[in-house]
């Protein structure tokens, strides 16, 4: 077996190509309890689909801790061992992250290939990214990822071939692919960081012309169909976790005597982001941190929306600060009963209820935009004036000085 090539595959997203059977692993703590635990679980089930992988089990633990080798116990993990066998597994995957001995270690039990969430969201971005920028984004935190695990990987079967000691032409390998791991990450910062100046010129020119609107949210919230129904964009939307990776910017009209707007799709959140992926799209996400409004979109129908808005919540005061001008948005009212909708209303009075599919609450939306781009406008024409003022003054005082 080719161990570093493996990786690199692995890290590539490639062997998601067909339809692969894999087991997700959970496991409840004392610091969290076996609700949240199952609807991690139900999340991670919906990234492996995303990721095109077919969910052939599920293992879950309740310890007191998480077992500093294996995660699970020794008990649980001869167990994951059995049914991957049963089940004719390909990969196991962990909710929980996995310092690369763990995931060794796991890989040495089970005889199979052990990814934790992270492992699978760089997955599903490698899938979905199709611009040169998400492309290269992608790629960076997949190295980022990937490098400190070469050198497990190796150590690993090192021991596995029996050779301990014999750091022979093996360690010339490792050596060789980290070495070239970081001479293309190194390449692809410098790339990705020409991208970011001209993304950054083209921005400044659009943001001085006109309010900006930019949509976040988690994953799946709707923030793509949302645009499209607010601006005629085709950005594609569907049932599935990170579909959009690139940032789209379209006019978006707010009605009479409004100052021009625009609005943005970018990528949505998640519960574990891996800090990776968030460093390398930050470019992309400046959309949302340099916006004069985001419009945070929550799907109000998903049964773990809370969460999720508090996830969400957190992401974007980390990237953007306390001081982010911001709406919430419910979205997927449709799927909603009265009393839900009566719910939300009262627990959120100042949030808009919207369906970006059925075209409902754009009214009251469009109303609340244009009355911030209003007084966007005004606080810049007095925040002119009083430099114009400003101006003048210093201009008199040098005339009455003499100068
Ligand atoms: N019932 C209902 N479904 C909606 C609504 N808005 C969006 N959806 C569905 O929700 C799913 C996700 O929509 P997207 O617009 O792709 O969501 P997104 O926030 O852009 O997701 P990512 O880009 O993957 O992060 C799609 O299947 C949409 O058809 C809505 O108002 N009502
Ligand atoms: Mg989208």
């Amino acid at each position: 077996m080719g161990v570093n090539i493996a990786a690199t595959e692995a890290a590539r997203g490639r062997h998601w190509d067909k339809k692969e059977r894999v087991v997700l692993v959970g496991v409840s703590t004392k610091d969290q309890d076996p609700v949240a635990t199952r609807q991690h679980l139900a999340e991670l089930a919906r990234l492996a689909d995303s990721a095109g992988a077919e969910i052939a089990g599920e293992v879950v633990q309740n310890r007191q801790t998480l077992d500093p080798a294996t995660v699970l116990g020794a008990g649980k993990v001869k167990a994951l061992a059995e049914l991957c066998d049963a089940e004719d597994i390909d990969k196991v995957v962990f909710d929980d992250d996995l310092s690369p001995s763990q995931a060794k270690r796991v890989e040495e039990l089970t005889g199979r290939m052990v990814l934790d969430r992270s492992g699978l969201i760089l997955d599903i971005f490698a899938r979905q990214a199709r611009t040169r920028e998400s492309k290269l984004q992608v790629e960076i935190a997949q190295l980022e990822y990937l490098i400190p695990r070469l050198t497990k990987m190796w150590t690993h079967l090192e021991r596995q071939g029996g050779g301990i000691g014999t750091l022979g032409p093996g360690e010339t390998q490792l050596e060789t692919d980290r070495r070239i791991a970081r001479t293309r990450l190194a390449k692809l910062k410098r790339e990705l960081e020409s991208m970011e100046v001209a993304r950054g010129e083209r921005g400044k020119q659009r943001k001085r012309e006109a309010f900006s609107v930019a949509l976040a949210g988690y994953t799946n919230a709707g923030k793509s169909t949302l645009l499209n129904a607010l601006t005629g964009a085709k950005v594609l939307a569907q049932d599935r976790l990170f579909s959009t990776l690139d940032a789209t910017t379209r006019k978006v009209w707010l009605g009479h005597e409004s100052p021009d707007a625009t609005l943005s799709d970018t990528v949505g959140f998640i519960r574990k982001l891996p800090h990776h992926l968030v460093a390398s799209f930050r470019s992309t996400l400046a959309v949302v941190a340099e916006a004069d409004l985001v419009l945070h979109l929550v799907d109000a129908s998903d049964m773990f929306r809370e969460e999720e808005m508090r996830v969400a919540h957190d992401l974007l005061e980390e990237l953007c600060g306390r001081d982010l001008p911001r709406l919430v948005v419910f979205n997927k009212i449709d799927a909603l009963d009265d009393a839900d909708r009566q719910k939300l209303a009262h627990d959120l009075p100042q949030a808009i209820q919207v369906s970006a599919a059925q075209k409902l609450g754009f009214d009251l939306l469009r109303e609340n935009m244009r009355s911030r781009a209003l007084a966007w406008r005004e606080e810049r024409r007095s925040k002119a004036d009083k430099e114009l003022d400003k101006a003048l003054e210093e201009l008199e005082l040098l005339e009455a000085s003499g100068g």
